[in-house]
């Protein structure tokens, strides 16, 4: 078993092709990993998650330590073997978790306090603690424990949340069992303030991580902020490290980022999108709801080879959303998932023939075309 490492494939412009090589298989990249929190990518099982494509999911070390608790977890065999998917798991350190859970915390400067969402119990996480779980997890990828500030927020602040972040990124690595295949990524904080971002890219890449994510964005600050951000943020970082982009987000805010360098996503949007009813397509999104469904016998999408696209009308789904029926979220989270897996490659693919401007105008068009 070899080192955990990436390594780029071709490059346009800023945007990277690459491959991700871990101890549990490896991945091309640019990614979007499901979201996974619990231990299951909700409404799916893991063998249609698979056939979407998708080569490494998320896990969230929040929700798995409540329930069923780590220590379970690794008796049960690992995330991997209780969860059924060998492939690849990146597990998030869970900070943002408590913190964006408005869960009952405290704040300080050795990790937070709180209260669970389930029964109230209270529990405690730091850089060490969060990074032993994640090794309970058997977690391919460990997260550095991190604050994420909701913004907007003083410079002033953004600047002591960045500072703590940093000195827990020196914890977490030193508490991380280094194992072949296996690594642990530092999390660039610091708001849209560049000199902050500066610093903190500086910070996490002296202390040496197998790869960086960006966090503390898609927080409020908008798409045009973002970018701003990322255009500044991504070309500091270390060129042969995979980047991952936090928590982001809609088909075209993984286009932009990927044309400014970032390689990995994770985002709740098609998994969560699919349980009410909304569908990601490659002309923009539909609401599966809306009465102009209910006698068309077209599929979703004619270019999807997702289960609900390949035996079923927007009718039938429609019909489905309507009767309140568990396999309408279900067809739905398939078929998104399959849709943003399809992105990547068709993103991917472009990259490697140094085509991507012209892919990304024309799928910027069909999102904006709305013609169905
Ligand atoms: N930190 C961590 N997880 C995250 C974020 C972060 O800043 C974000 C921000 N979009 C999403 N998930 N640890
Ligand atoms: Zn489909």
């Amino acid at each position: 078993m070899s080192a955990f490492h990436w390594r780029c494939s071709a490059t346009c412009g800023h945007a990277r092709a690459g491959m991700l090589k871990t101890a549990h298989g490896d991945v091309p990249t640019p990614t979007f990993m499901p979201v996974g929190t619990a231990g299951t990518v909700k409404a799916m099982t893991m063998d249609s998650v698979r056939s979407t494509g998708a080569g490494i999911v998320l896990g969230n070390t929040y929700h798995l330590m409540l329930r069923p608790g780590a220590d379970r977890v690794a008796a049960l065999g690992g995330l991997h073997k209780m969860m059924d998917w060998p492939g690849p798991i990146l597990t998030d350190s869970g900070g943002f978790q408590v913190m964006s859970l408005g869960a009952l915390r405290k704040l300080d400067q050795d990790g937070v306090t709180f209260q669970s969402h389930i029964d109230g119990s209270k529990h405690r996480l730091t850089p060490e603690i969060s990074t032993q779980i994640q090794h309970k997890l058997d977690a391919t990828i460990t997260m550095a424990f991190d604050e994420c500030p909701a913004l907007p927020a003083t410079p002033e602040n953004l600047r002591k949340s960045m500072e703590l972040s940093m000195r827990w990124a020196a914890r977490s690595r030193e508490a991380f069992v280094q194992r072949d295949g296996y690594g642990q990524f530092g999390i660039v904080q610091g708001g849209t303030e560049r000199d902050l971002r500066e610093y903190s890219v500086r910070a996490l890449a002296d202390i040496g991580f197998e790869g960086y994510a960006i966090g503390g964005l898609a927080v409020g600050e908008g798409q045009a902020l973002m970018f701003e951000t990322l255009d500044y943020t991504a070309p500091l970082l270390p060129p042969d490290r995979a980047r991952y982009l936090m928590g982001v987000g809609t088909p075209d805010d993984l286009l932009g980022a990927v044309e400014r360098g970032v390689d990995m996503f994770d985002c709740v949007m098609p998994t969560r999108a699919g349980r009410t009813a909304r569908a990601y397509t490659e002309r923009g999104t539909l609401n599966l709801r809306n009465a102009r469904h209910a006698n068309d016998t077209r599929p979703l999408s004619p270019d999807c080879d997702c289960l609900a696209c390949a035996r079923h009308s927007r009718a039938y789904l429609h019909h489905l959303f309507r009767a309140d029926e568990i396999l309408g979220p279900m067809l739905l989270t398939w078929h998104n998932l399959a849709y943003y897996q399809r992105l990547m490659r068709t993103i991917r693919a472009a990259i490697i023939a140094d085509d991507l401007p012209e892919t990304a105008r024309a799928l910027r068009a069909g999102w904006a075309s709305e013609d169905w």
